[in-house]
């Protein structure tokens, strides 16, 4: 503990701490105004924040998991194979995700190499994250058009209610993009405040299921854009099983429709 050389520069706790609180203050003041928040950092969630932050928007994506990727970092039951059906691997191989036809017109991949490229395809366009955090409810401004969310840590919804009398805060934005997966969160707010019906996801038809999932993204209420396993549970469509394409499409036509209206409303 005298006179070896040192490896590392001399920098201390004080300068680390300060360094993680106003990084973060940085980015947490920036987004208390976003252009774009999205709910959800699964397949569907990432592929649009991606496409909105590469045209320069700010997009922020808030996670209630400590970890992004949703179910994209396994294919079904714990098997961490991802299968596509075409279109759906030009998405992936755009990321440079190698992918495999195993019979014509279905690709496969491997889960942690595909969900890392996705997340960091979204790091890389600019997308901003606050994950452990849970979306709790909507801001609604003139006509009931949903203007940004109402969030909360993790942790706090978490513990007993008895223990954490802690007020959530609100986040406003141009858009909101509802990409919660199966529960369709944001979507089930607006149901629970009597705005719209949510009949829930069908049962498994993987045929028809994607196209349809595809077809039907895009707003479901004035300010909100729905996408991936969301949209079937907000229009009653089957569900896919694992499959991920309808999720990766999905995500590039929520974006092509949060871009209409982000620049309709410049
Ligand atoms: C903050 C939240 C909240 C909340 C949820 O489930 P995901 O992977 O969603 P998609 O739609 O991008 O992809 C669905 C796909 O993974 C899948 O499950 C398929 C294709 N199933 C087919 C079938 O038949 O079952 O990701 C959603 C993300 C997750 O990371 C959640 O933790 C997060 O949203 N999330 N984040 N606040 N209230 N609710």
């Amino acid at each position: 503990m005298g006179d070896e050389k040192k490896i590392f520069s001399d920098v201390g706790e004080k300068e680390v701490t300060s360094a993680i609180v106003s990084g973060f203050a940085q980015d947490f003041q920036k987004y208390v105004f976003s252009d774009v928040i999205i709910v959800g950092g699964g397949p569907s969630g990432l592929i649009a924040g991606r496409e909105l932050a590469k045209e320069g928007f700010n997009v922020l994506i808030i996670e209630r998991n400590n970890y992004l990727g949703g179910g994209f970092w396994l294919g079904g039951f714990l098997m961490n194979k991802i299968t596509v059906r075409h279109p759906g691997e030009e998405v992936l191989r755009e990321l440079g995700v190698p992918c495999e036809e195993v019979t014509p017109g279905l690709f496969v991949t491997d889960g942690p190499h595909a969900c890392s490229k996705v997340i960091a395809s979204a790091c890389e366009a600019g997308a901003k994250f606050l994950q452990m955090t849970v979306f709790d409810d909507v801001v609604l401004r003139e006509g009931g058009r949903v203007a940004g969310v109402v969030v909360n840590w993790t942790p706090v919804s978490s513990l007993p209610r008895e223990i954490t009398c802690v007020d959530p805060i609100a986040l406003e934005s141009r858009v909101v993009i509802d990409a919660t997966g199966h529960d369709a969160c944001v979507v089930r707010k607006l149901e629970e405040r009597g705005v719209l019906k949510v009949p829930g996801f069908g049962a498994m038809w993987v045929e028809k299921s994607e196209d349809l999932l595809v077809e039907h993204t895009g707003e479901v209420h004035a300010g909100l854009i729905v996408t991936g396993m969301a949209v079937a549970t907000a229009f009653g469509l089957p569900r896919m099983g694992p499959t991920f394409g309808g999720m990766l499409l999905s995500g590039k036509r929520a974006a092509e429709v949060a871009l209409h209206t982000l620049r309709d409303s410049k």
